[in-house]
């Protein structure tokens, strides 16, 4: 379908702002100027990975529903296909070949969020019943009682395949929480953000992808398996997503997207504060369902920070595309920064 899809917009949403049918949201604010400006911040032609190991987390200690990556070798002829003579039968082939299989949680480790992952009951059509809807009025689709898991395609729309289509490439900017907050948890708001970017002399313009670091992924990259975890569920800086100058500020400054190092980028509220309901994730409501905006989670952006601290930088060339999978809510990135 296209066209509009709903007669109602959520109150502070940009839903419509960049046409009927758009699944891009404030990436569409990355064009063609911002991509080129982002080119101009690289002066040393130094590259950092902003990616964890996959499998860091190395216990699932912070949502147990994600699991580490499980890899295995394909299988072929029920054996391993793995270094495998390919040419058995032509005499002299010296083709030696591994292929792998791999079950991922996708947003296990260094990820993307994609807009379907934080949909809401909001009565987006107007006949007084609130309805699982995302960013723009779009349904992602449910699954069927009796659906076999062999049915299950991903979301119908608002997938990591939009922005892996877009790139997401432009000028990232990188704010350094953990220098002002240390390894303290604290939800940081609007007035102690706008108070670190000030200090640290950090400007943030309309596209920026916004980089939160809070040393909570070199904290879990320093971890062995046999560690235990859980400081790791109250340990650095998030932001306070029920903060609504905060929400109004990343409405105003024009930012595409937020990437963070921590957990969730926001505390997830254990309760409600009224009867009136709303979101237990409101920093996840106001990015991805009113905004379009997508939220990056674990990034590793510790050496980078360490970097630019050196020599009083904050921006640089950002290249994040999510994988390109149709259907998936969240994709596993290997961000580069380069300087
Ligand atoms: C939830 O667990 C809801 O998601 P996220 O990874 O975006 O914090």
């Amino acid at each position: 379908m296209t066209g509009k899809r709903w007669k109602h917009r959520p109150p502070g949403s940009n839903w419509g702002d960049f046409g009927p049918d758009d699944q891009l949201g404030r990436l569409n604010l990355i064009g063609q100027a911002q991509r080129l400006a982002a080119v101009r911040e690289v002066c040393e032609g130094l590259s950092f990975s902003l990616s964890l190991p996959l499998d860091v987390p190395r216990q699932p200690a912070l949502n147990p529903r994600r699991r580490p990556p499980l890899l295995q070798p394909a299988q072929h002829n029920g054996a391993p296909y793995f270094s495998y003579a390919l040419g058995q039968n032509i005499p002299g082939a010296t083709d030696v070949i591994s292929d792998d299989s791999v079950t991922l949680s996708p947003q296990y480790s260094t990820q993307w969020d994609a807009l379907a992952h934080v949909c809401h009951l909001f009565d987006a059509d107007g006949d007084g019943i609130a309805e699982p809807v995302g960013y723009n009025g779009f349904s992602i689709g449910a699954i069927a009682a009796g659906d076999d898991a062999g049915a299950y395609t991903g979301a119908k729309a608002l997938s990591v395949a939009p922005p892996a289509r877009h790139g997401v490439q432009g000028r990232g900017v990188l704010v350094d929480l953990h220098r002002h907050v240390g390894t303290a948890r604290r939800a940081v708001g609007h007035d102690e953000l706008m108070r670190i970017l000030e200090s640290d002399g950090v400007t943030v313009r309309s596209g920026d992808i916004l980089c939160l670091h809070t040393g909570l992924a070199d904290m879990a990259l320093k971890l062995g398996p046999g560690d235990d975890h859980q400081a790791l569920r109250h340990a650095c800086a998030v932001l306070d997503g029920t903060d609504q100058a905060l929400l109004d500020w990343i409405s105003a400054s024009g930012i595409a997207a937020i990437a963070a190092d921590n957990y969730a980028v926001e505390e997830r509220r254990q309760a409600l504060p009224d009867e009136r309901g709303g979101a237990l994730l409101p920093l996840h409501e106001h990015c991805l369902f009113k905004l379009g905006l997508p939220l990056g989670e674990m990034w590793y952006l510790s050496e980078l920070a360490a970097w630019l601290r050196q020599r009083g930088r904050h921006a640089f060339l950002l290249t994040a595309p999510p994988l390109y999978l149709p259907g998936a809510v969240g994709s596993p990135v290997n961000p580069i920064a380069t300087v």
